[in-house]
């Protein structure tokens, strides 16, 4: 067993068993008219993290180890979409809406789509989620049991929403998550120091953080 240099402690990698998990690194949540900016947020410090997601991902195709994506979006017809989450934020553009991109966060729309330098290349798997957590209402669960997957690398956004609740989920399932610092981000940077400290306490409670290069030397090493 290889470990990876990590917060709190070092962290116990099982090769055969490790996937690279990129959370909703989409449109909507990183360019102008998206669903991000209708909530008024700062989308340019989610493009900034693109370069470190893709030498992740590269990192993981080279290695040739299992690269899943998760997409937040809802079907057209939004059956999988309570009012409780249409109506929430007082956005300018609500879900379902007709923006810039199509409408927004709905399946099959160009604003939904992963960003092109981090399209999924075949045999990749992408999972569309309607909540937050990448487990809820979706394959995932199956995804993992089917290929052996017990370890989970994480990247994407936002940390402190989706990737973190994400993680939540997987060590509640009873996988060890693993949070690369440089390949996720926040729209607010403090949420996401805050988030990294969350998840590491407490002798790793949720899992652990680690550094891009000290990850890619370790599955290629
Ligand atoms: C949000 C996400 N922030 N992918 N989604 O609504 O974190």
């Amino acid at each position: 067993m290889t470990s990876i240099k990590a917060e709190p402690f070092a962290f116990p990698m099982k090769r055969d068993a490790l996937a690279l998990i990129v959370i909703d690194m989409q449109r909507d949540f990183s360019e102008p008219g998206g669903f991000g900016a209708s909530l008024g947020n700062d989308v340019g410090r989610i493009t900034k993290i693109v370069p470190d997601v893709k030498r992740l991902i590269q990192g993981f195709r080279d290695a040739d180890l299992p690269i899943i994506h998760t997409m937040e979006c809802h079907r057209p017809d939004m059956s999988d979409l309570p009012p409780a989450k249409r109506n929430r934020g007082n956005p300018s553009l609500r879900i379902g809406d007709e923006g810039p991109m199509g409408r927004i966060l709905i399946a099959g729309e160009p604003g939904t789509a992963i960003l092109s330098e981090l399209a999924p290349v075949d045999g990749e798997v992408v999972i569309e989620k309607p909540g937050k957590g990448a487990f809820y209402a979706t394959e995932l669960g199956d995804v993992l049991k089917q290929r052996g997957i017990q370890q989970l690398v994480f990247a994407g956004v936002t940390t402190e929403v989706c990737v973190q609740t994400t993680m939540r989920e997987a060590n509640d399932r009873g996988y060890e998550c693993l949070l690369c610092e440089e390949a996720t981000e926040s729209y607010f940077p403090e949420f996401k120091s805050v988030a990294i400290a969350m998840i590491r306490a407490q002798g790793a409670i949720v899992g652990w953080t680690a550094h891009i290069d000290d990850i890619l030397e370790a599955i290629n090493a």
